[in-house]
């Protein structure tokens, strides 16, 4: 069976596992810390989570293993059918993990974690995150879902990302980067309805009592 592997406060890590749930493909975990000793290292190359590891290997980086999941399991298909259709699902996931939650990302340390930012990195990132919020408020349908009338892997990354680009920008800046799209609190809410994010966010609110005890630790 398809083993999933990272921990579940991991925006990456849920991004699968919400496609794996959705889909009814099948899988089981394992908690692994991301790490850059050997061991890891020889599970996932750059030493990230998630990766998966099945019959013919081990597979990193959340779209690709996404990609994968479609291909192999393609029952409850969450990319549409018409190719262009399916290339503006992945032109939305490509915004949204890399031009905001990439982004985004720099602030975390003092935003979640106690630390501090630099006010030359706060500025640096707001450009882009100005940039990328611009290029969201254009691109997101929310009919209802981010990209369309159905659930798809832009709807992985979307509910995952934007709490988190939220909360971080609001500790840096002092207002939520994504407020200005109206769109953005009625699609969380709708999607935190759903059964299978709802076993994701306690799954997440159980991994992140195990963290806090570990850093106690
Ligand atoms: N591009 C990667 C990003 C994954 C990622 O950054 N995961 C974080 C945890 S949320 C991680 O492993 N961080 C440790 C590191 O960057 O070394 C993906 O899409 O899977």
């Amino acid at each position: 069976m398809l083993k999933l592997c990272g921990f579940a406060v991991s925006n990456y890590y849920n991004k699968v596992k919400i496609a794996l749930l959705e889909k009814g493909v099948p899988f089981e975990e394992e908690l692994v810390w991301t790490s850059q000793k050997e061991d890891m290292l020889r599970r996932s190359p750059m030493g990230k989570v998630p990766f998966i590891e099945t019959a013919h290997g081990n597979l990193s980086e959340s779209s690709v293993i996404n990609e994968y999941i479609e291909e192999a399991y393609p029952q409850t298909p969450l990319f549409p059918a018409d190719p262009w259709q399916r290339a503006k699902v992945r032109e939305l996931t490509n915004l949204l993990d890399m031009h905001l939650e990439l982004q985004a990302r720099r602030l975390y340390a003092g935003a979640f974690f106690g630390g501090t930012v630099s006010e030359e990195a706060k500025a640096e990132v707001r450009k882009e995150l100005d940039k990328g919020v611009r290029a969201l408020a254009g691109m997101a349908v929310f009919g209802p879902f981010i990209a369309g009338a159905s659930l798809t892997y832009a709807d992985c990354a979307a509910y995952v990302h934007l709490p988190l680009i939220a909360a971080a920008s609001k500790w840096a800046y002092g207002a939520d980067a994504l407020a200005g799209i109206a769109g953005v609190r009625p699609y969380l809410a709708m999607m935190k309805a759903r059964p299978h994010i709802q076993k994701v966010d306690a799954d997440r609110k159980a991994s992140l009592e195990l963290m806090a005890q570990r850093n106690k630790a």
